[in-house]
């Protein structure tokens, strides 16, 4: 595989000149898109023609993008079972693979892997940002915005570079990186629009550019934690809550109305592709209650779903018109749960 050590990266970036015509291929959350720019903005640095790419998990595929006129490819943030099949694509390159996500598929042998998982968790955005020293605030946005904080190997990074910009951890998550988040979310049907808009964000001030962005997306939030109480539904003991948003906000809208009261169970529910779907996100630390279990149970019989995830949060889909019936398996499974 060769797996590479952070100076033999670097050694890769220090090569890269004018002749290179690189494309950048990162996550499509805020740490591949900060860590994407610090690469981008790295190859520019060395006069180096650059092309990014955001990979949207189960849409983007590297077999719809023109590879021949690109020598190198820089590929960040994309966890190896969700990338090892389109690597094969590109094996004969130049290619850097930095990624923080286990490894669980093996990827081509002939890519250059730099593997970050036996230092712990290292967002992707922190590692561009040691191996290029560029915007190091951008770096820790990503960091952030990955939730790096939950893990001590993060401290010292993340409190050098608070202190470079003068801030705290709660000030710069509420003015800084919820703001990147939001913006994201506003752009997620334009990535492209959202790399070139973030790109040229130069210093922690130029943030606040965002703001007209962010906000539409942070009301709306707002506007449906507040009608939580008022809207839901009972399916026997869930929360059930059905909501339209316009932009996709359903995990945040999930995750800041499950924390105010962990131990209930929750349900929430709004369309997806045009109408056609509804998808669920479940919440909740009980002990009686699997979420995977449960959405799938809901999914029982139903034609076109997915379901799964984790003991405390999961996710399904399933087509609109099996709604009801969704409804009735959540009622009868809870009913056959002793
Ligand atoms: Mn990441």
């Amino acid at each position: 595989m060769p797996q590479i050590t952070f100076n033999q990266a670097k050694e890769f970036l220090n090569n890269i000149t004018s002749k290179d015509v690189i494309a950048i291929i990162h996550h499509d959350d805020g740490d591949g898109f900060c860590a994407g720019i610090l690469y981008y903005d790295w190859c520019k640095s060395k006069n180096a023609q650059a092309q990014q790419f955001t990979y949207e998990i189960g849409r983007t595929k590297l077999k719809n993008i023109d590879l021949e006129k690109f020598n190198k490819f820089i590929v960040t943030d994309i966890a190896s079972n969700l990338i090892a099949e389109d690597l094969e694509l590109i094996k004969q390159k130049q290619v850097l693979y930095a990624d923080h996500h286990p490894r669980d598929t093996p990827i081509p042998k002939e890519i250059l892997e730099l593997v970050t998982t036996d230092q712990g968790y290292l967002p992707s955005s922190r590692t561009a940002g040691e191996l290029t020293n560029l915007k190091p605030w951008l770096s820790l946005i990503g960091t952030i915005t990955d939730a790096g904080e939950l893990y001590p190997e993060n401290q010292n990074f993340i409190d050098k570079n608070l202190k470079k910009i003068n801030t705290t951890l709660d000030k710069f998550k509420q003015n800084i990186s919820s703001v990147v988040t939001n913006f994201l979310t506003y752009f997620d049907k334009d990535f492209p629009k959202a790399f070139e808009i973030l790109q040229q964000i130069n210093s922690i001030e130029e943030v606040s550019k965002l703001k007209q962005y962010s906000e539409p997306v942070e009301n709306e939030v707002q506007k449906f934690v507040e009608e939580y109480e008022a809207k839901k539904e009972k399916l026997d003991d869930i929360n059930y809550y059905y909501f339209e948003p316009h932009y996709s906000i359903k995990v945040e809208v999930a995750g800041i109305i499950s924390r105010k009261n962990p131990n209930n169970i929750y349900i929430f529910a709004s369309p997806k592709n045009d109408g056609k779907d509804i998808s669920f996100s479940a919440r909740g630390q009980s002990k009686k209650l699997d979420m995977a279990e449960l959405l799938k149970a809901g999914t029982n019989g139903l034609k076109d779903t997915n379901a799964g995830g984790h003991k405390a949060a999961a996710g399904a889909l399933i087509q609109s018109k099996d709604l009801e019936q969704f409804k009735q398996n959540i009622k009868n499974f809870q009913n056959s749960t002793p």
